[in-house]
This record gives structure tokens, C-alpha cells and sequence, in this order.
């Protein structure tokens, strides 16, 4: 087994490719919903941007240039950028942005395969057009199958996204505000637009889905075919039947679908953009979007009832291909998300009752600079949110959502084992939102072997635990990945073996100028000072103990989970 793993390595080393690609971020006017012209984030002059396809190996050579007039970076979510977590593309975390007619190249080794996506991480760019499929292929498939189609799917919306994340601030607006029903692009372009897949008699498809969205859920099924899991966010499951993919904001599967022997018929594929928490409407929520599935142009298609008791994805059923036995944790850690309102009137998210806010130097340059004192969660600053692990240590996360919305929770640097759901004690849930797969949350265990991924779904009102062994040195996010979830708070900096950092790794110099052209500082506490002075941060927020409608000129919130 190591012999030939060690074989395999090295021919593929030296098959590897370096695959240069050149990104001018900037924006662009299209229209991409058949509704608007509007502002978008684009790359090359061009939306949507071009997904980006490796192979195990490559080395990546992504020359960003930003032509906005904001700072901004790129993430490749789901790689781990072990040893190179300076290449995490996460603002004010990771690099503090590549200022606006700069450039900056982003090189690393991919070194695993299967879905991913890249996209903008800061200001939310990415609800802007700034995200693309991110496709690495096996050297050798870990199942056998004949073609391969991916699905990167979009919510869009009218209004460009720092716009929508001023009015939810706004405390003149009620909240929550109203809905606003996006469409959905399907590989870029309008999901009405969307053109048929061929499929051949008899012959098995990889279907890749990924979840690129700022807000909703997605499902995917082929009515009348059974679907294999076969991945969940780059990791490799056992194959697993279901009828329906879910997927919240950064989530991704692979499934395998078989061919009918026959090309008799054509069949539809079936796209549903959803949101939970907004009320129900005909072609607004749930919308759905089909396409044909082609066995043979001009066939008659079958139209197949979807089937009464159809089974959806359930990640804790999943198990992975490579049999990872469940981690023993020795530490726990609890990640309470909550809203919080604030004395001003702002209506933000938090973490363990921390809103989130950016630092001044990223706290992986405090990680480099600040010696011993990296180590205490303090310098990062008051709002960072900071955890610091040990090198080594198998931590739990419970991430507690006492809330009616689903949080899909990512984690930067890592993929982590997926080992319980289950309700908040002493709740009964009276508020069932009104369209989620499945049940209210209930109580749920992983078998012995639980599957991995990077993002996972808090349920409302309830509970998900996840394990991961913190080998990987380096500051990483964990957040919502819903956009305005995210941005107005709901995050926290994992502080990852500063020790262990500091010997191996070094922030490249081309990195810390992009902080002294953007009068940033490159290094020190959070707010890039000595020790704990913090002056230079914006002030802290006040937490209001009265509600809203007590504030002055401000009305009544509605319908606000509890928090
Ligand atoms: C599409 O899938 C959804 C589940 O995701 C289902 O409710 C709906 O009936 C399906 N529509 C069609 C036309 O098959
Ligand atoms: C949250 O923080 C505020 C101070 O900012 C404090 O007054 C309050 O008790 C805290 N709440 C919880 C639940 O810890
Ligand atoms: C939960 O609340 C519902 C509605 O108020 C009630 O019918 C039900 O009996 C309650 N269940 C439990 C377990 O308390
Ligand atoms: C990072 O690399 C080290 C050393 O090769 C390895 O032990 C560790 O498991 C890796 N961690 C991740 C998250 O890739
Ligand atoms: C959830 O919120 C409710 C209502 O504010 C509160 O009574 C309950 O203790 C909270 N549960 C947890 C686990 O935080
Ligand atoms: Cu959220």
C-alpha cells in the first residue's frame, strides 16, 4: 500500500502540469437574469466568471489583477493550504487584500480532487458574479463512470450586495426585510436558459452540484433516476442512494447516475431554489428550473411524478470511502449563533455573543509577529473572535443555533467529521419553517465511520457537532456562508498552532505591501499596536437590553428569532 502510494506520487509529480491563469477582477453591466441590467464582478471584462479545472497535482499559477476601486481577494473554499495558509484569499484573515490596480498571484499545489468552488471573500464580492466552479480530476476515478457534467448554481438579485447589506443595517427599515425572491443562474446564465445533458444508453454519469449561492438552498434530482452519492465536499463517500440532493450556501456533491438501457425517452433534470425562512409562492418559493436530460434528440419526454416518500441527502448517513474512523475529541468547544441588536440600532449576527468585525491587521500577520503572546485569543482584538488550538488537539465544535434559520457554517483550512444533530433541550419546536427536507431537527449520531466536509448545515433550533484534528497551523475562518449572515457578524477566527506557524511558515513580503499601499498595518495586535493597546480599532458596538421598538425612531422588528 505505501510502496505503491509512494509510486503513484511520484509518476504523478512528474505528469504535473502548472496551469497559468490570468483574473482582471472588475465589473461589468450585463443583464443575467432576463430582468436587469445592473452592475456585476466579472473577470477578463466577461460574466459569468470561467470555472477552473485541474488536474490531482497541478499546480495552479492564478494571477489576480483587481481593476475595482475596492480592495479585494480570492478563496479557493475547501482546500486546506497546509503550509501555505497565506494563500487562503481571505481579507483581513489571511492577506489584507490585494488593493485596487495591483496584482497578485496566488501559486499552490492542489493536492486534492473532487468539487470545490473560488470565489471573492471580502465585502461579499462573490454575490456580485465574483465565484466559479473550482473541478480538480482523479488521476485514477475512485469509481468507474463515463461522462462528467457539473451544475454551479447562483441566486441573483436585482440590487448589487453592499446596497442590500446597507438596507438590512439600516435601522429606519423593518426587520427582517421583506422578501426579495432571486432567479437562479445554472452555470452562469439565466436557469431558464439551461440546455440539455446527453445521456447514453447504459452508460454511468459523474453529476457534479454545487452550491455557489449567497441565501438560498438547493435541491437536484432527475425524476425517474436514482442518484449515488458519491462525494460531499471533495470527500469521497461510499455510494449512497438518494432521490434529492439538498445543499445550503457552499455546499457541493457528486452523485452517479446510470442511463436507462434505452433511448427511448428523454427525461427532465430538476433544480429547486429554495428558501426556508421566506413564505411559500407559487414559482417564487420553492422555483424550480428543469432541462432536459437527452438520451436522443427529439425522443418524447417522460414525465416521471416525483414520488411520494423520496429520500434526500442526509450527510450523517454518508460514510467515507477512505473509512476515517470516528475521532476521539479531547476538547470541546460550544459556537452559539445568535442575532444581537445593537444601541444604534443595527440588527447584527454573532458568535458566543461576539459580532464579528474586521480587524486591522489579519490576524495571521498578528499570528507571525507577536511571538509568545500569539498564543493568547485576546490580541487578535475584541471583535476577532478569536479561538486558539493546539497543535494536534482533536476539537469538538457544537455549533448551537437557537435560531429559525438554517446557518449552513464553513470552515476554512480544514474538512471536518459530520458526528451529531440534534434539537436545543427544553425546546419544542412550534415554528417548523415552512419548506425544509426532512424533519425539524432531531437527535442523529454519525455511525462509526462519519463522513467529512468544509460546510455543514446548523439546523434551526438545534445543534450540529463536528471533530477535526487541528493539524493544519494557520488562522482560518469559520462562518455563515450566507452572505448577509456572514457580514453582519456570524464569524470567528480559529487561531491554529501559532507556535507551530511561526517556525514553518513565512507570509510572503509581496503580502505585506499589499497592507502598507492599503495603510494597513503588517503585523502586531489586532488593531496594529503592541500588546493589548487597541486604539485604532472602530469603537465597539453596544448590545441593547431593550427592544427595538424602545430605541428611539425605531420600529418594531417582526418575527426576530430569538437570540
Ligand atoms: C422537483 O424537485 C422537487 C424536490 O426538490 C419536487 O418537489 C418537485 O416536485 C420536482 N418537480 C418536478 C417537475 O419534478
Ligand atoms: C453579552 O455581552 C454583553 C456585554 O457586551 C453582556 O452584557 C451580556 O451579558 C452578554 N450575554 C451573554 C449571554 O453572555
Ligand atoms: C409541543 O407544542 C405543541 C403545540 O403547542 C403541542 O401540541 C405538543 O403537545 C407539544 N409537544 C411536547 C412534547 O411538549
Ligand atoms: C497538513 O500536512 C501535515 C504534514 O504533511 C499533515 O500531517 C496534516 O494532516 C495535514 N493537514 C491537513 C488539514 O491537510
Ligand atoms: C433558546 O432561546 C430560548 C428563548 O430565548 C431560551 O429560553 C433557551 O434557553 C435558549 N436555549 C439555548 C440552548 O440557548
Ligand atoms: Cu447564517
Amino acid at each position: 500500500m505505501k510502496i505503491l502510494g509512494f509510486l503513484s506520487l511520484l509518476s504523478s509529480l512528474s505528469l504535473a502540469a502548472r496551469v497559468a491563469i490570468d483574473w482582471d477582477i472588475g465589473y461589468v453591466m450585463a443583464n443575467r437574469d432576463g430582468l436587469k441590467m445592473r452592475r456585476c464582478i466579472g473577470v477578463n471584462g466577461q460574466v459569468p466568471v470561467p470555472p477552473i479545472y485541474l488536474t490531482l497535482y497541478d499546480t495552479l499559477v492564478l494571477t489576480v489583477h483587481n481593476s475595482l476601486d475596492l480592495p479585494t481577494t480570492v478563496h479557493t473554499h475547501g482546500f486546506f493550504q497546509n503550509g501555505t495558509s497565506y494563500l487562503d484569499g481571505t481579507a483581513l484573515v489571511s492577506e489584507c487584500g490585494i488593493p485596487p490596480g495591483d496584482t497578485y498571484t496566488y501559486e499552490f499545489q492542489v493536492t486534492q480532487a473532487g468539487t470545490y468552488w473560488i470565489h471573492g471573500h471580502d465585502q461579499g464580492q462573490n454575490a456580485d458574479g465574483l465565484r466559479a466552479a473550482f473541478i480538480v480530476r482523479d488521476k485514477v476515478k475512485p469509481y468507474a463512470y463515463d461522462g462528467d457534467y457539473t451544475f454551479a448554481l447562483e441566486d441573483w438579485y436585482g440590487k448589487e450586495f453592499p446596497q442590500k447589506l446597507k438596507e438590512i443595517l439600516d435601522p429606519a427599515n423593518i426587520f427582517p426585510p421583506p422578501p426579495s425572491f432571486p432567479t437562479s443562474l445554472i452555470n452562469g446564465y439565466k436557469g431558464d436558459d439551461t440546455g440539455p445533458i446527453q445521456f447514453q444508453p447504459g452508460k454511468t454519469y459523474r453529476i457534479r452540484v454545487i452550491n455557489m449561492a449567497t441565501t438560498e438552498n438547493y435541491q437536484f434530482s432527475i425524476p425517474g433516476h436514482t442518484m449515488d452519492v458519491i462525494e460531499a465536499d471533495g470527500v469521497y463517500s461510499l455510494p449512497h442512494p438518494v432521490d434529492v440532493i439538498d445543499m445550503g450556501p457552499g455546499q457541493r456533491y457528486s452523485v452517479l447516475v446510470r442511463a436507462h438501457n434505452t433511448d427511448e425517452f428523454n427525461y427532465r433534470y430538476n433544480v429547486t431554489l429554495y428558501a426556508a425562512f421566506l413564505p411559500q409562492l407559487e414559482d417564487k418559493n420553492p422555483h424550480v428550473y428543469t432541462g432536459l436530460v437527452e438520451y436522443r434528440k427529439g425522443a418524447p419526454i417522460k414525465e416521471v411524478p416525483f414520488p411520494g416518500n423520496y429520500r434526500v441527502v442526509n450527510d450523517i448517513e454518508l460514510v467515507p470511502k477512505d473509512r476515517e474512523p470516528l475521532l476521539r475529541a479531547t476538547r470541546t468547544i460550544e459556537l452559539n449563533l445568535a442575532n444581537l441588536l445593537y444601541t444604534n440600532g443595527e440588527m447584527r449576527t454573532s458568535i458566543n455573543n461576539i459580532t464579528y468585525v474586521k480587524p486591522r491587521t489579519p490576524s495571521l500577520f498578528s499570528m507571525a509577529t507577536l511571538g509568545e503572546l500569539a498564543k493568547d485569543p485576546k490580541v487578535y482584538g475584541p471583535q476577532t473572535n478569536a479561538i486558539v488550538l493546539r497543535h494536534l488537539e482533536t476539537v469538538e465544535i457544537s455549533i448551537v443555533n437557537n435560531g429559525s434559520l438554517f446557518h449552513p457554517m464553513h470552515l476554512h483550512g480544514h474538512s471536518f467529521q459530520v458526528v451529531e444533530y440534534g434539537p436545543l433541550l427544553g425546546l419544542n419546536i412550534t415554528t417548523t419553517p415552512v419548506f425544509i427536507p426532512g424533519e425539524p431537527p432531531r437527535f442523529q449520531q454519525s455511525g462509526p465511520f462519519p463522513i467529512r466536509r468544509d460546510t455543514v448545515q446548523a439546523p434551526p433550533f438545534g445543534y450540529v457537532k463536528i471533530r477535526f484534528v487541528a493539524d493544519n497551523p494557520g488562522a482560518w475562518l469559520i462562518h455563515c456562508h450566507v452572505m448577509d449572515h456572514m457580514l453582519r457578524g456570524m464569524q470567528a477566527t480559529i487561531i491554529e498552532a501559532p507556535e507551530v506557524f511561526q517556525h514553518r511558515q513565512r507570509i510572503p513580503e509581496e503580502l505585506l505591501e499589499q497592507c502598507d499601499k492599503l495603510g494597513m498595518p503588517r503585523g502586531g495586535n489586532g488593531a496594529g499596536n503592541k500588546g493589548y493597546d487597541f486604539s485604532g480599532l472602530p469603537e465597539l458596538l453596544i448590545i441593547a437590553t431593550v427592544p427595538r421598538s424602545l430605541l428611539p425612531g425605531l420600529p418594531e422588528p417582526t418575527n426576530v428569532p430569538p437570540s
